[in-house]
């Protein structure tokens, strides 16, 4: 019995070992531009007509991800050490808007040639947000990260660091390459559009990786790595792995280029032969035409009549598209747009661009001359120029936040008694549209998916960016849907910042009637529990779909809240939903929903949850709140939220001032 068995087992082992190739090749590959090549491509990874490997190109919030097609075995097969290996590549970054630079490009090693359920833009389509930071991902990254992303505590803007199963890097540094002539550290700009080359080097014994940078008009690879870190790779990676690029892009145009790449498993990899790389597509203006050199000899006595004309014609084109622009604006360059740009973008402001007419000045579509993206434009009115600078410096914070579920601000222009602010382009518009007016109406898959996106943005305007922002101008026409129906805030006008754990300033009441907190109304304290009371008048909003203040309505129903608070002490609170979703709702969720926003909508400013509770309560982390116990502990009057609005039956739509600057 024992005999055949080991018999067996014997047979099996030879059989096995008759397919094991007795050595595993070491892969090697040097490849000069990528014509020809085979590569697996996903996403917006292509390669161009003349051999770039292009990862991104103008799509905005996409990915592409191009990987050597064979796995690679990086074990030692006796002892399953990592071995040595070596690659370096070429590449280009580029950014039409130099406000943002895109998410940048990543070097990859992964357990297989894709990610699946990765997201763009600030995840580099590597990771989502539940898998990152995950030990089973076996994934080991070089970022070459032109945005500053806090959530991962990335150092700045422009950098490079490794990454280990998660975003936030093990070991960065800013982008920079050590200059052997100079004998220091030489600074670089990743998304310049220059051509630059990386070293990824690993010495399996050592166990060290080194990450060198440098541009491709220094000669050699500089002596002195800009990252070295002492690592076991054996620990993170499986076997086989496949070894590649991974990509995104945000709102912005970045086009980024891979033009070679070389690598070699145990050993050096094979220098690429720069002459022989791949020629960018021409990113900058035009040059002129030879017409102008060849026929310049005949015209020559016309140009003086020209000349005048031309004088005359720049006259009336600098005035038509005169700025203005002041010292103290210098350093927000890369934040200003010319207004040339922006007229032409808009047609000339022409009236069918118009998307919509807001509290503070109409606002326009427009697609940028050079890179074709879309934008929104804003046009607010001002005539003082007293606080023009702090709104300015508040405008260029704001342009920094970016998550998911806001619109991206790109940046503003100043002209006189006028001031622009750019936006990304949301094709859907805004939600008051499809809750008030619009015949289709949303789902409530898609409601309860906007409000969980909507406390999330709030969540982290509140306590997961840098400051304390605080939106103070919430309400559904301010949630803009993009094209695939997400929920995203915008329109911060009146957004106040001011730094954890400081006092908010006293400002002028600003906001819109109907969704103001009765304690901002007093003192004008900008508080993070403002935006949430107007994030409670938003839930009911959403659920019943009816503007907080409706003067047709019946006596009793003119304010929402009192309406919802009267149907819930009567214990009939499912009717108040939306008649238009016609009983296909989720009864859980709506009753979640309607208590949310009672909860949030109390006039007394400590009783309401904060965001990260609401988020908590929408994901079903925490339980759902006991709103019953709630009013039993007050005085047991529905009057416990007291009226938050007191100033007669038809108020004006809005009180805020003609523009957030002239109170600052
Ligand atoms: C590219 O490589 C893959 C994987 O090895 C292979 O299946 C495919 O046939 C190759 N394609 C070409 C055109 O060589
Ligand atoms: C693999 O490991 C064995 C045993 O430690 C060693 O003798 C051999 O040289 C290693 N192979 C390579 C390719 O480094
Ligand atoms: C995140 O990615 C993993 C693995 O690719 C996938 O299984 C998961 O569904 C994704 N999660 C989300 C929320 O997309
Ligand atoms: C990591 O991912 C694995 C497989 O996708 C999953 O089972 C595990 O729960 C995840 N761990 C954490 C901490 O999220
Ligand atoms: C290089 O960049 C770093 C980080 O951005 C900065 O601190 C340093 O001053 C820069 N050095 C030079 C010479 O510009
Ligand atoms: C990393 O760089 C250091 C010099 O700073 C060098 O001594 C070491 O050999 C390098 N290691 C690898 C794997 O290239
Ligand atoms: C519901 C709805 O109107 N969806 C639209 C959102 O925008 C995209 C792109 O413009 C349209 O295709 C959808 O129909």
């Amino acid at each position: 019995m024992w005999q055949t068995m080991f018999f067996f087992k014997y047979m099996l082992l030879l059989l096995l070992c008759r397919f094991v190739p007795s050595q595993l090749e070491d892969v090697s590959f040097t490849y000069n531009g990528f014509q020809g090549v085979n590569m697996s491509l996903d996403g917006l990874a292509q390669i161009t007509d003349n051999g770039l490997l292009m990862l991104a190109n103008t799509t905005p919030v996409q990915m592409g991800h191009a990987f050597h097609p064979q796995p690679v075995h990086f074990r030692n097969s006796s002892n399953g050490n990592v071995l040595s290996f070596s690659t370096t590549f070429v590449f280009a970054l580029f950014s039409e808007i130099p406000t943002l630079g895109g998410p940048g490009i990543v070097f990859v090693i992964a357990p297989s040639r894709g990610f699946p359920g990765a997201i763009s833009t600030s995840y580099m389509g590597i990771f989502n947000t539940t898998n990152n930071g995950n030990s089973s991902n076996h994934v080991i990254g070089v970022e070459l990260d032109t945005f500053q992303n806090t959530q991962f505590d990335d150092i700045d803007d422009n950098h490079v660091g490794i990454d280990i199963n998660d975003l936030r890097s093990v070991k960065a540094a800013s982008a920079s390459y050590f200059s052997d002539q100079e004998n220091r550290y030489v600074n670089l700009s990743l998304y310049s559009g220059h051509t630059m080359q990386l070293w990824v080097e690993y010495d399996g014994t050592e166990k060290q990786l080194n990450v060198t940078l440098a541009p491709t008009t220094v000669p050699a690879k500089p002596t002195i790595p800009l990252l070295s870190l002492n690592i076991d790779l054996s620990r993170y990676m499986v076997d086989p792995m496949f070894v590649g690029f991974s990509s995104s892009t945000s709102a912005t145009k970045t086009p980024q280029y891979v033009l070679g790449w070389s690598f070699k498993m145990n050993g050096q990899a094979k220098e690429l032969s720069l002459s022989q790389l791949p020629k960018l597509p021409r990113m900058g203006p035009k040059t002129r035409p030879r017409i102008f050199s060849i026929g310049f000899p005949v015209i020559g006595a016309s140009l003086f009549f020209m000349s005048i004309v031309i004088i005359q014609f720049i006259v009336a084109r600098k005035n038509k598209f005169a700025e203005v622009r002041e010292d103290w604006e210098l350093e927000y360059g890369p934040h200003r747009f010319k207004y040339k740009d922006l007229y032409f973008a808009t047609k000339g402001f022409h009236d069918k661009e118009l998307l919509g007419i807001g509290g503070f000045g109409k606002v326009y579509k427009g697609v940028l001359p050079t890179s074709k993206v879309e934008i929104a434009v804003k046009r607010v009115s001002h005539d003082s120029t007293q606080g023009v600078k702090e709104f300015v410096a508040e405008i260029v914070s704001i342009g920094k936040l970016q998550h998911q579920n806001i619109v991206t601000l790109l940046g503003y222009c100043r002209r006189k008694g006028e001031l622009l602010l750019v936006y990304d382009f949301m094709a859907n518009g805004s939600l008051d549209k499809f809750l008030f007016h619009q015949s289709t109406t949303l789902s409530w898959k898609q409601r309860f998916q906007i409000i969980k996106s909507v406390a999330s943005a709030l969540l982290y305007l509140h306590e997961e960016w840098e400051q304390v922002v605080v939106h103070r101008d919430i309400k559904s026409s301010n949630v803009m849907l993009d094209r695939e129906m997400n929920g995203r805030l915008g329109d911060f006008g009146l957004a106040k910042l001011y730094d954890h754990g400081g006092d908010p300033e006293t400002t002028h009441v600003v906001g819109t009637f109907g969704y103001l907190a009765p304690e901002f109304a007093r003192t004008g304290k900008a508080n993070p529990s403002v935006d949430v009371f107007a994030f409670g008048v938003f839930l009911l909003e959403v659920a019943c779909g009816r503007r907080p203040i409706d003067p047709q309505a019946s006596e009793e129903c003119i304010e929402l809240v009192d309406w919802v608070i009267s149907s819930w002490n009567s214990g009939k609170i499912l009717e108040t939903v939306d008649p238009k979703l016609e009983m296909t709702y989720e009864v859980e969720e709506m009753e979640l929903v309607l208590k949310l926003g009672l909860l949030c909508s109390q006039s007394d400013p400590i009783a309401r949850p904060c965001m990260r509770h609401v988020v908590g309560y929408l994901e079903g982390e925490i339980p759902q709140p006991d709103l019953p116990s709630l009013i039993s502990e007050s005085t047991g009057e529905a009057s416990f939220w007291g009226p938050y609005c007191s100033s007669g039956k038809t108020p004006p739509s809005s009180i805020a001032d003609s523009l957030p600057s002239g109170g600052r």
